[in-house]
C-alpha cells in the first residue's frame, strides 16, 4: 500500500468525519441526551472501511462525491447501530468499542437501544431525502426533492448533492435504456428521467434495507447468537458471515456504484467482489480476535473463544484461516480484472482489508 493510497484514505476519512458531523442531529437539539449518544456512537472512531469502499466504487462509476457521501453515511450509520446493539448485555455484552466505553456503558441500556433505532432510521431518511440527480434542467424535481426539510434538525445541509451536477447516464441495468440528455427535450422524457432517478434512489433504499434486515445483517446476527457453543460446518459459518458482516460491505460497494453510472454486468462483478471481500474481512477479523491485543483493536480481544463461538480459526486453525483470507483476496481481485485502473482503489482496499492489523 503506497503513500498515495494512505493519503487517499486519510483525506477521505477526514472529509467523511465532517460529513457525518453535519448529518447527525446536533447534540443541543431535543432530545439532547439521545442525540449526544448518537454522536458518541458514530463520531471519532472506526476505520470507515464501508464508506471507503463506497467512495472507491463511486469513483469507479464516475459518481459525484457529494452523492456518495450520503450513501456512505447511510451505510456507516447502519454499521454504527449494529455495533451499539451488538455490544449490549443481551448480545455480546462488551464494554469497549473503538477504544471508548461502549454506548450502553457510557450512557445506559435504554439509551443505547434508542441510539441504534434512531441511527437505523436516520440512514434511510438520508437515502430518501437526498436527491441523486440534481440536473438544473428539471427545476421542479430539484425544488421538491433537493429541498432541505424545513425543520428536520439533522443538519442535513452538509452533503446535499450539487444542484448543477451534469445529467448522469441512467443505469444500464434499467430495462429501457434512455436516450442521453439533450437528445430529446419533451415532457415525457423529462418525466421519465425524473422517475428513473427516483427509481434508482428507491433501489438504493431497497438494497440497504435488504442488507440490514433479516435476510442480511440482522439475520446473520440471529444465526450467530444461536450458534454459540455449537460446532458449525464451514458452509454454515460462511452463510452466517456472508449475512452478518458481508451483506453491509456488499451494499456499501453497490450503493457507491449506484451513485454513478455502472452497467448491470459491472454491478454484478462489483457485487461478487463485495461478497468475496466481505467474507475475507470476517476471516481476518477472526484471526485478529485471536492474535491482536485489546489496545490495538480498540475492542476486547479474544471474545470469540471466551464466548465459545465458532470461527474460521476454530474451524481451520490460524494458518488455515490466513490461507482462506488469501484465497478470498485473490478471487476478489480477479473479479476486478476488467475494470483496469478505475478499480485501483478497490484493489488497494482489498489489500488493506486482508493485511490490516486492527
Ligand atoms: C445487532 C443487528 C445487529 C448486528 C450486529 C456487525 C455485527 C452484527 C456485530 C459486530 C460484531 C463483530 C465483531 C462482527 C465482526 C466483524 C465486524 C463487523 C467488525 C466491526 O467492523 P469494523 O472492524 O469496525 O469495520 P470499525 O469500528 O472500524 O467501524
Amino acid at each position: 500500500m503506497g503513500a498515495d493510497f494512505q493519503g487517499w484514505v486519510a483525506a477521505n476519512q477526514a472529509r467523511f468525519e465532517e460529513v457525518l458531523r453535519g448529518l447527525l442531529p446536533k447534540a443541543d437539539i431535543a432530545p439532547q441526551r439521545l442525540h449526544e449518544a448518537m454522536r458518541y456512537a458514530v463520531l471519532d472512531g472506526g476505520k470507515r472501511v464501508r464508506p471507503l469502499l463506497a467512495f472507491a466504487a463511486g469513483e469507479l462509476a464516475g459518481a459525484e462525491q457529494a452523492r456518495v457521501d450520503v450513501a456512505a453515511a447511510a451505510v456507516e450509520l447502519i454499521h454504527a447501530y449494529s455495533l451499539v446493539h451488538d455490544d449490549m448485555p443481551c448480545m455480546d455484552d462488551d464494554v469497549l468499542r473503538r477504544g471508548k466505553p461502549t454506548c450502553h456503558v457510557q450512557y445506559d441500556e435504554a439509551t443505547a437501544l434508542l441510539v441504534g433505532d434512531a441511527l437505523q432510521t436516520l440512514a434511510f431518511q438520508l437515502l430518501a431525502e437526498h436527491r441523486l440527480n440534481g440536473h438544473a434542467r428539471f427545476p421542479h424535481t430539484r425544488d421538491t426533492l433537493l429541498a432541505k426539510p424545513a425543520d428536520c434538525g439533522s443538519g442535513c445541509e452538509a452533503a446535499i448533492p450539487a444542484p448543477d451536477a451534469p445529467q448522469r447516464r441512467v443505469m444500464a441495468s434499467h430495462p429501457n435504456p434512455l436516450p442521453q440528455a439533450g437528445e430529446g427535450e419533451n415532457e415525457s422524457l423529462r418525466e421519465f428521467l425524473a422517475n428513473d432517478d427516483a427509481a434508482r434512489q428507491l433501489e438504493m433504499v431497497r438494497l440497504l434495507a435488504l442488507a440490514s434486515g433479516s435476510r442480511g445483517m440482522a439475520g446473520g446476527q440471529a444465526i450467530d447468537l444461536a450458534s454459540v457453543g455449537k460446532a458449525l460446518t464451514l458452509p454454515e459459518l460462511e452463510f452466517m458471515h456472508i449475512h452478518k458482516t458481508g451483506a453491509l460491505i456488499r451494499a456499501a460497494i453497490l450503493l457507491g456504484a449506484h451513485c454513478g453510472s455502472a452497467s448491470a454486468e459491472q454491478l454484478d462483478r462489483l457485487d461478487r467482489f463485495g461478497k468475496l471481500i466481505g467474507l475475507a474481512f470476517q476471516v481476518v477479523d477472526d484471526v485478529l480476535d485471536c492474535e491482536a491485543d485489546t489496545a490495538t483493536l480498540g475492542k476486547t480481544a479474544g471474545k470469540d473463544a471466551d464466548n465459545d463461538k465458532p470461527t474460521y480459526v476454530s474451524l481451520l486453525g490460524i494458518q488455515g484461516a490466513r490461507d482462506m483470507a488469501q484465497r478470498l483476496h485473490r478471487e476478489a481481485l480477479e473479479t476486478l480484472a476488467g475494470f483496469g485502473m478505475a478499480a485501483q482503489r478497490l484493489r488497494e482496499l482489498a489489500d488493506f482489508i486482508v493485511l490490516r492489523k486492527f
